[in-house]
């Protein structure tokens, strides 16, 4: 008998697989009761670690258990982040419930010897709610199999409500969802008419740090984001994108399946496109095992049920290290230290001012519109090790439409890809300060950064709510233009002159036009086109200047141009030559002099 058992745990070491060291079996699926007895087998193993808490009721009176997991199970800390599993909304799809109790079952069993693990966990509190929706589990094992909905009597003979086309958010389209009582995807008589759909909502509202969401469901082998109710991307959608991607790929190295980022319908009143809207935390939709199946799909052999929890486990723990860590971070505000959220509403304002990431900076510090400038962002990488591939994403946008990194108006600066040294990083990328003035006709505009690693990624657009993100608001000073010098030019000779001007070169920004006075002939008036004698002198010695008759003064204006990268306050000499020019045939000769004004580059 130990000879065997020696066998099969070397067996087990050669093909590279752990020994799993988890005390629930996932030799076949758990009845409603079989999942309590394991919340309570878990629970009596992990008393330090461990909760079981009823979220809600049914609308048949059933109990919507919570594990919670965490170092204070008892309490509610608010400075620990919440992650949040959830399985079976849907019935029949009875795979999802084991994955919720495998993550379950191995997260405690791995907590005292993976120490990366442990002091994830003593950051965050885990809560898995292996069965959202007890009353149609319950009738999938008595009565029906492949029932899909809750419970709920619907009044004319038909029963249930699909509890993922009865959340609040853009509940109610026929988008994938129905209107009739009798239908697997009937909504409900309105949005969150359903108590185990309330129950969750509840609960995810009085968590106090809410970092990310994940809906079990089955089947196809899908690992979604929302939108669920449009094909069009969410706001944050590349925020979200990352994060399934990298999914897809954990997934993809355990057993070798191919998880779809896509599904090939919609559906309105689903939980994660709720939960993105409401919380602004990543919220995912995985679809377990099989690929395919018919309605036998949802019920697949129970071999199938250990490979299915294995490969979708590191994706599961992926989130959660993204949940814990400050890893590669940014400041949002003088003396952040990484802790999530930075600032909280309190009713009256914020309690840090987390626009004002001191890692955030400008040379010059005075943002002319228009000009170039140099950013600064300087990134912390606090974990001790190189980490390479970081990517920085830098963006402006207009803060009276939206704060957050990335959305749908903010303007991309640029993104670096970078082997992060331990310690701090300075990076620095050209901007060109907007013109204009925002939505709100402010001169005042916010830079934001996000900072994506692969075992660091943030789970929010929001910069309160992630280290990943920060930002700066910045005032822009409007556009310095331009100035006019007029220039008074009299004839004292006693024939017409031409009078030219002439400007010394100026430095760098600034630069000079004179209008070039309306060349030759002179119209006189109707009906006649006539021509002065010195309009006709004028053009026989080819003059472009202005023609001055004997006696006569006229004021020319040079208009100044000065560009953006002019700082304002500097000034400059405008050095001007005049000169008038006889129009008298042989050779002219110049006969005048010349001024110099200093100018300064105020703001108009
Ligand atoms: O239709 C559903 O509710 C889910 N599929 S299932 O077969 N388990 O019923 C998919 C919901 C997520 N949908 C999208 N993100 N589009
Ligand atoms: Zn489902």
């Amino acid at each position: 008998m130990k000879s065997v058992f020696r066998l099969v745990a070397l067996v087990a070491c050669i093909a590279g697989v752990q020994v799993q060291a988890g005390i629930l079996s996932f030799a076949d699926y758990h009845t409603p009761a079989g999942v309590d007895a394991a919340l309570t087998q878990l629970n009596a193993a992990y008393p330090a670690q461990t909760a079981i808490l009823t979220v809600g009721t049914s609308i048949q009176g059933r109990p919507i258990k919570a594990l919670k997991i965490s170092g204070s199970p008892g309490v509610d800390d608010p400075s620990k982040g919440d992650v949040v599993f959830v399985a079976l909304h849907h019935a029949r799809e009875w795979i999802s419930v084991e994955m919720a109790l495998y993550l379950a079952d191995e997260l405690l069993a791995r907590y005292p010897g993976d120490a990366e693990l442990h002091a994830d966990m003593d950051r965050l509190q885990i809560w898995i709610v292996p069965v959202v929706n007890p009353d149609g589990y319950l009738y999938t094992t008595n009565t029906d199999r492949y029932w899909r909905k809750n419970r709920r009597d619907n009044g004319d003979g038909t029963f249930g409500v699909d509890p993922n086309r009865n959340w609040g958010f853009q509940w109610g389209l026929l988008s994938g969802a129905s209107n009739m009582t009798s239908s697997e995807t009937y909504y409900g008589t309105g949005p969150f008419s359903e108590p185990e759909v309330v129950a969750i909502r509840d609960f995810l509202a009085a968590r106090q740090n809410l970092k990310c969401f994940m809906t079990y469901h089955s089947y196809s082998e899908l690992f979604l984001r929302p939108w669920s109710y449009t094909t069009s991307a969410p706001p944050g959608a590349t925020t979200l994108a990352s994060l399934q991607s990298r999914a897809i790929s954990r997934i993809a190295a355990v057993h070798g399946e191919t998880y779809s980022p896509t599904i090939w319908y919609t559906s309105s009143g689903e939980a994660t496109d709720y939960v993105w809207n409401q919380h602004r935390v990543a919220a995912f939709t995985t679809e377990l095992r099989p690929t395919l199946g018919g309605i036998g799909g949802f019920a697949p052999p129970p071999a199938q049920i250990l490979p299915s929890n294995e490969e979708n486990l590191p994706s599961a723990m992926a989130l959660i290290h993204d949940a814990a860590r400050t890893g590669v971070w940014i400041k949002d505000y003088t003396g952040d230290t990484g802790q999530e959220p930075s600032a909280v509403w309190t009713g009256g304002g914020w309690s840090h001012a987390f626009w004002e990431s001191p890692d955030i900076s400008t040379v010059p510090a005075v943002l002319n519109q228009g000009a170039t400038v140099n950013l600064n962002v300087t990134v912390h990488n606090d974990t001790g090790a190189t980490q390479n591939n970081v990517t920085v994403d830098v963006y402006y946008t207009d803060p009276r439409i939206s704060l957050e990194f990335p959305n749908p108006v903010a303007v991309l600066i640029g993104t670096r890809t970078l082997n992060l040294a331990p310690g701090d990083t300075t990076i620095t990328l050209a901007w060109v300060v907007p013109t204009g003035t925002n939505s709100w006709g402010e001169l005042h505009w916010c830079v934001g950064v996000v900072i994506k690693h692969d075992r660091d990624m943030p789970l929010t657009t929001q910069v309160q709510k992630s280290s990943n993100i920060g930002c700066r608001n910045f005032q822009t000073q409007p556009i310095l233009t331009s100035a006019i010098v007029f220039v008074a030019a009299e004839n004292y000779l006693h024939v017409a002159a031409e009078v030219v001007l002439h400007v010394d070169p100026l430095p760098e920004g600034w630069s000079v036009i004179i209008p070039h006075p309306p060349e030759p002939p002179y119209p006189e008036g109707p009906p006649l086109v006539r021509m002065s004698p010195s309009a006709r002198k004028a053009r026989l010695l080819n003059a472009k200047g202005a023609i001055l008759e004997p006696g006569q003064t006229i004021l020319i204006p040079v208009r100044v141009n000065i560009g953006p990268n002019v700082a304002v306050g500097t000034e400059t000499d405008l050095r001007i030559h005049g000169a008038l020019l006889p129009l008298i045939a042989g050779k002219r000769e110049a006969a005048g002099n010349g001024y110099t004004f200093r100018l300064s580059a105020d703001r108009r």
